[in-house]
C-alpha cells in the first residue's frame, strides 16, 4: 500500500510513505529548511515534527502504542465528533483512533510541503454516530506546523460535534514552562466537575494536576519554555476554547501508555470547539485552521 502510495502521493526527497507497526502507514515529510514531519494513517496522527532550528516540538510517549483502535499517546490526536467523555461515544471520539485516507500531497516554490488527508463516515463510525460526514486535514510544513480542517455535513440531518487538537508539546521540565495568553479568562474546572473557575494569575506555571477548558480565549496562546529556551507559540481561527492538560504524578502513573514520569516531559495546550457544539445543516461545512511556530526566548 506504501508503494502505490509513493508511487501517487510521493515526492522525491520531500514526501515518501513507510510501512509501521501494525500495518500502519507513515508519512515522512523533509523540508529543504531541514524540518520534518511525521504523520500516521491512524488518527492522521502527527506523532513527530522537528523544527530544524529547534529540535523535536511534540511529545511523544516511549510506551505509546500504535494499532488501529487505540490513539497514540502525545503528537497531535484529533478529538472528533465529541470532546471528553459526556456524551454517547467513547471519550474523545473515534477519529483518533481509526484509520484515515492519505488524499492529496503538494508543494509550493518554498518547498513548503503540504499532505491532506480525510476521514469519512462509514458503517463503522455510523454504528455509534448515525451521520454522514467528511472531515478532510491539510497539514503543512513550512517553517511553521499548519492545521486546516474541513469538517462537511454530507447527510440529510443536522449535525452537531465538538472537537480538539489534543497537542503534547515537548518540554524541558514542568518546573520550567509557563503559559501565556489563556490567563485570567474563565475555564471549566475538571478537577472540580467542570465548574466555572477563573484563576487570577495573568502567566501559568503548573506545579499540580490541571485539566482547564479556557472558554472563548483569544487567537493567540504560547508556551515559554525557560529550560529549553524556546517559546512555542499557538495561534486558531474559529476554534474558541482551549484546553490546558497536565495529569501530574498519579494521574501520569495511571495512564498505562503514558512512560514513567512523562507527565514532566509534556503539557496539552489544545485548540478546540467544545462549550458550544459545531452545528451543520445539510451540505454545510465548518473550517477551522491551527498553526504552531517555534522561536528562541531568553530565560
Ligand atoms: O484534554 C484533557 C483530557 O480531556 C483530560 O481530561 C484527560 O482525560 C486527557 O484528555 C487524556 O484523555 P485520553 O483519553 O487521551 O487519555
Amino acid at each position: 500500500m506504501h508503494n502505490l502510495l509513493n508511487t501517487n502521493l510521493g515526492i522525491i526527497e520531500r514526501i515518501r510513505f513507510e510501512p509501521a507497526a501494525e500495518n500502519l502507514i507513515k508519512a515522512v515529510l523533509t523540508h529543504p529548511n531541514g524540518s520534518s514531519l511525521e504523520i500516521y494513517n491512524l488518527g492522521a496522527h502527527i506523532s513527530s515534527w522537528i523544527s530544524a532550528e529547534h529540535g523535536e516540538v511534540l511529545f511523544l510517549s516511549k510506551t505509546a502504542e500504535f494499532r488501529v483502535g487505540k490513539a497514540i499517546r502525545g503528537g497531535i490526536p484529533i478529538i472528533f465528533p465529541q470532546f471528553g467523555p459526556n456524551g454517547p461515544l467513547a471519550s474523545h471520539g473515534f477519529a483518533r483512533s481509526m484509520p484515515w485516507t492519505f488524499r492529496e500531497s503538494r508543494t509550493n516554490d518554498s518547498g513548503d510541503l503540504f499532505l491532506t488527508l480525510r476521514l469519512e463516515s462509514s458503517e463503522q463510525t455510523q454504528a455509534t454516530w448515525p451521520h454522514l460526514f467528511l472531515f478532510d486535514l491539510e497539514i503543512g510544513l513550512s517553517k511553521t506546523l499548519s492545521l486546516k480542517m474541513r469538517i462537511t455535513n454530507a447527510g440529510e440531518a443536522d449535525l452537531s460535534f465538538t472537537m480538539a487538537l489534543h497537542s503534547y508539546f515537548l518540554i524541558s521540565d514542568i518546573s520550567m514552562i509557563s503559559i501565556q495568553g489563556l490567563s485570567p479568562l474563565e475555564f471549566l474546572d475538571n478537577l472540580k466537575g467542570l465548574a466555572r473557575t477563573e484563576d487570577s494569575r495573568s502567566t501559568i506555571e503548573i506545579n499540580s494536576e490541571v485539566d482547564r477548558i479556557y472558554l472563548s480565549t483569544s487567537e493567540k496562546s504560547a508556551i515559554v519554555d525557560s529550560g529549553l529556551q524556546r517559546e512555542i507559540a499557538l495561534r486558531k481561527n474559529q476554534l474558541p476554547d482551549s484546553v490546558l492538560w497536565n495529569p501530574w504524578i498519579e494521574k501520569g502513573k495511571a495512564i498505562k501508555d503514558l512512560e514513567t514520569d512523562g507527565y514532566r516531559k509534556f503539557v496539552c495546550v489544545e485548540a478546540g470547539a467544545i462549550e458550544r457544539p459545531i452545528q451543520l445543516r445539510p451540505g454545510g461545512s465548518f473550517t477551522a485552521e491551527h498553526e504552531i511556530s517555534v522561536s528562541s526566548a531568553s530565560s
